[in-house]
């Protein structure tokens, strides 16, 4: 007996270890379980990847690079690493590929250190455009220590103007200009970018999180091809753990690229989350990962029409991707009041600023839907039709100052049934 164990440390579950920490996981699993998903940046991850997750690789520390560690034992972690960046380099059709960021912002944050020098100017997309915190806002780091200039979108159909990028690109000459954010719905012309970027001698990043799945899938444009510079999400769309990926089609600036990673904005890798990423991209090569990514783009075109058709005003009029946004502003409504009514109702959606946003980021004056995780559910045109029906219902009823107790508890019933037939998480039968 080790006498600074307890009883049963190495052998003993959660449950009977600790169970307050066990009821607050069960009651998750419970909630994602009878909800409906419908923030765009979260999916639902494999038992496999799940597993990959929870092994004793936790235990290990690594840091550098496979080959080429500062401390023994690595063999394992090394292989599966190596096994990680091949299958990215396969996926995504690039010759370069960092499997170490821990997440998304931490991917964008080495390529500025990787490619920019304090006070350097960037071009990126506004916040309430459709940007993304690490791409320049005043609360990050990257706004704070950086020169930003931002482009945003056009007020009459909410798409990025080509010309305006141009004319900023012209009059600042930035060192990096970014393209893609958090919530901009449509295609983006990464080629156009690129050209621009050539033009005024800036490297290109093409921050993908929000449609990687969709490029993996094929089902939608890659910029790897076009852009210098390329980072991701894991877990939205590509269906994975919590993480990051720096893709590049070349391998010009892998020396650059990897120390920015490590030692530059990083310390030991996430074992366990590189063994969990390496799982999410051999789901990906797999040819159902395609049948799925199309899956995501037809529903994502279901629920935007269903939404148009009920008259709520959707930034773009629908989407090119898994998200969908909605601007709130004609029907009078915060995105903070029609989030929080939307999850009384069992349906969950973030709410997001909008193009020509005045609300404060705790209000904001819009929402945003995303298809990914309620699709990899099951949920086909038909299911979210209907859940476009749910949320325009309560968005109407919320509008005009309607009783919403008795709204929200008949759509719960109708989301309790639904998701009672596309079960997670359970055997399948
Ligand atoms: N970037 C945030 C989002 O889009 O929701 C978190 O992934």
């Amino acid at each position: 007996m080790n006498p600074h164990l307890h009883s049963g440390y190495f052998t003993q579950s959660l449950e009977s270890i600790d169970p307050q920490v066990f009821q607050s996981l069960s009651a998750e699993e419970q909630r994602q379980q009878e909800g409906i998903e419908l923030i765009a940046s979260e999916n639902l991850v494999s038992r496999a990847t799940l597993e990959a997750l929870g092994t004793a690789i936790v235990n290990k520390t690594v840091e550098g690079y496979p080959g080429a560690r500062y401390y023994g034992g690595a063999q394992n972690a090394d292989r599966l690493e190596t096994l990680a960046i091949s299958r990215a380099k396969q996926l995504f059709e690039c010759g370069y590929a960092n499997v170490q960021p821990h997440s998304g912002s931490q991917a964008n944050l080495a390529v500025f250190l990787a490619y920019l020098k304090p006070g350097d100017t960037v071009l990126s997309m506004d916040l309430s455009a459709g940007g993304h915190l690490s791409h320049g806002s005043p609360a990050n780091l990257t706004g704070k220590w950086f020169n930003i200039v931002h482009y945003g979108v056009s007020e009459e159909d909410g798409r990025i103007q080509m010309d305006q990028v141009r004319d900023l690109a012209d009059a600042h000459q930035p060192k990096l200009i970014i393209c893609g954010g958090s919530a901009y719905p449509r295609t983006i012309d990464f080629e156009g970018f690129r050209k621009i970027a050539n033009d005024c001698g800036a490297k290109l990043l093409a921050d993908m999180a929000h449609f990687a799945g969709l490029v993996a899938g094929r089902v939608h444009p890659s910029p790897i091809p076009h852009a210098h510079v390329v980072t991701t999400t894991t877990y939205k769309n590509l269906r994975g753990v919590r993480g990051g990926l720096i893709l590049s089609k070349e391998t010009d600036s892998e020396r650059k690229l990897n120390s920015a990673v490590f030692p530059g904005v990083q310390g030991s890798v996430i074992l366990n989350a590189v063994a969990a990423k390496a799982v999410c991209l051999g789901e990906a090569l797999k040819p159902e990962f395609r049948l799925y990514a199309a899956q995501i783009l037809a529903n994502a075109r279901a629920l935007a029409k269903t939404l148009v058709e009920n008259r709520i005003d959707v930034v773009t009029g629908g989407t090119d991707t898994p998200l969908i946004l909605v601007d709130l502003r004609k029907i009078q409504l915060t995105g903070k009041q029609a989030s929080d009514a939307l999850e009384a109702s069992g349906l969950i959606c973030n709410k997001n600023s909008v193009p020509g946003e005045t609300q404060p980021p705790q209000i904001t004056s819009g929402l945003r839907f995303g298809v990914s995780a309620g699709t990899t559910r099951g949920f086909q045109e038909k299911e979210f039709t209907m859940i476009g029906e749910w949320i325009s219902e309560v968005l109407k009823a919320l509008s005009k100052g309607e009783k919403m107790k008795m709204i929200s508890t008949s759509i719960n019933g109708k989301v309790l049934e639904l998701t009672r037939e596309f079960p997670i998480y359970e055997n399948e039968t």
